[in-house]
């Protein structure tokens, strides 16, 4: 469960960096330096801006996003209402829906050679999908007692159960074929959601905490880190308390268009879609 150290290492972590944005690097403030290693640098900070706006269904507790050939794939939660969608950008209108049955909570959600894979939360089970026709081809299982988010890097399915790691999968056998630990300077990094592969990085968002990370798949550093809390106000959303589970509205979802080199944020139940460019 979320343990109050880990919001207080955020809390020193963006309090530092708000006290020098001439710096775009954190400082590492008082942190105790005892028990973690001076050598680790603390994350850069990413600037980012908004450059458009679309609609986005409320209904969508979005826990899946990709962005494949001019259309959003998302995959929604909640036991009763999960479902597997592809929608249009512009109009945020659902143009083709796959509901879940009811025992199953979606979650991760990727596009790679033409399938989608989609994850369930704590159901040990996942489902795959042709892209074109959305007809479910295969389940398959995982060893995970939870899944969370799911990526690609072209090659591997990447996801997250909530823990500190990157899980990869050989999308042949499904079998987990590496493991790595997602760390900053203060140590592993918790509660990793919604996930992006984008030019070699995986970003990715943070449970609660209206963040994106930028994490090297290869060593599971956390490179750079886009505070995104501002935006609630943007969306029309009432501002959250870290770690409340009755605020359930948190940013989560990372889409990316390659072709044009777009990416997309929004969050479960936010009224709004965003295409934000990070400056890194
Ligand atoms: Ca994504």
């Amino acid at each position: 469960m979320k343990t109050v150290l880990r919001f207080a290492t955020l809390a020193m972590l963006l309090l530092a960096a708000c006290k020098d944005k001439s710096n775009d690097t954190a400082e590492t403030g008082t942190e105790p330096t005892d028990s973690v290693s001076t050598e680790v640098a603390a994350p850069k900070l990413i600037a980012y801006s908004v450059v458009a706006e679309y609609p986005h269904d409320t209904k969508a507790f979005t826990e899946g996003l990709q962005f494949v050939d001019g259309y959003l794939y998302e995959s929604t939660g909640q036991y009763g209402s999960s479902e597997l969608r592809k929608t249009d950008l512009k109009t945020g209108k659902v143009l083709e829906q796959r509901k879940l049955d009811s025992r199953y909570f979606g979650e991760g959600l990727t596009v790679l050679n033409g399938k989608i894979y989609q994850l369930t939360y704590k159901e040990k089970m996942g489902f795959v999908y042709d892209l074109k026709t959305m007809k479910q081809l295969q389940t398959f299982n995982f060893i995970n007692a939870e899944a969370w988010g799911l990526t690609n890097d072209g090659t591997s399915l990447i996801y997250t159960d909530g823990g500190s790691k990157l899980y990869f999968m050989d999308p042949a056998t499904m079998q987990v074929t590496k493991q790595v630990e997602i760390t900053d300077q203060y140590g592993p990094v918790l509660e990793v959601n919604e996930l992006e592969f984008i030019n070699g990085y995986i970003y990715a968002n943070q449970w609660t905490r209206d963040l994106i990370l930028k994490i090297d798949p290869a060593t599971g550093k956390v490179v750079a880190i886009a505070d995104m809390r501002d935006l609630r106000q943007r969306v029309g959303i009432p501002a959250t308390i870290p770690g409340d589970e009755t605020s359930p509205e948190v940013m989560n979802g990372i889409a990316y268009d390659a072709a044009q080199n777009r990416i997309f944020i929004t969050g479960k139940n936010w009224p709004k879609l965003l295409e934000v460019k990070l400056d890194n």
